[in-house]
């Protein structure tokens, strides 16, 4: 298995939530927040921070007290492995604009678009804008439908 380490934030302010529809690379089509892989030099913090600058346009500030999960994601067409940590963040600051990589939009809270979101979505984010913390994995078939899902809140 190559074991990859990724991150993922979601901004969640005034009951909305900013996702990012992604244009191009893994995930494409789909809503998703924004993150990115982890390089050698950075701490995961440091890459979702950077990740979320380079795919939004805002700055932000994120600690491991931010994090609200950790995922492992497998994939029967390939042997990756995705660990990714999960963080909120409620404040930020600079424009959010459009990338290369993401269109990012606001959604309230209560109207989450899951049916362009990946499977494993409705399983942990409803528990992350609650601010409960979570740990779980998640196996995919080659069209990206759930085999196997184990989440614990
Ligand atoms: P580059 O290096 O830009 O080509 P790319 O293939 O576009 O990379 P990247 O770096 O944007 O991927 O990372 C994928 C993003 O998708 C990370 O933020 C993690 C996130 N992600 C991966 N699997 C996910 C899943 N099952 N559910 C989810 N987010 C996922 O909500």
């Amino acid at each position: 298995m190559d074991r990859k380490i990724l991150t993922l934030c979601i901004l969640h302010t005034e009951g909305r939530v900013l996702l990012g529809m992604k244009k191009r690379g893994f995930g494409q089509g789909l809503f998703n927040g924004f993150g990115g892989k982890v390089e050698a030099h950075e701490t995961p913090e440091e890459a979702a921070v950077r990740e979320m600058h380079e795919e939004s346009g805002v700055s932000v500030v994120i600690t491991a007290e931010h994090k609200m999960g950790i995922i492992e994601f497998s994939y029967m067409d390939t042997d990756e492995l995705h660990e990714v940590h999960i963080y909120k963040v409620e404040e930020f600051e600079g424009k959010i604009t459009e990338t290369d990589e993401m269109v990012p939009e606001w959604f309230p809270d209560t109207e989450i678009p899951y049916h362009q979101m990946w499977k494993d979505d409705p399983h942990w984010m409803p528990m992350l804008l609650e601010s409960k913390k979570f740990i779980g994995a998640f196996v995919f078939d080659a069209e990206k439908n759930i085999v196997k899902s184990e989440i614990s809140g």
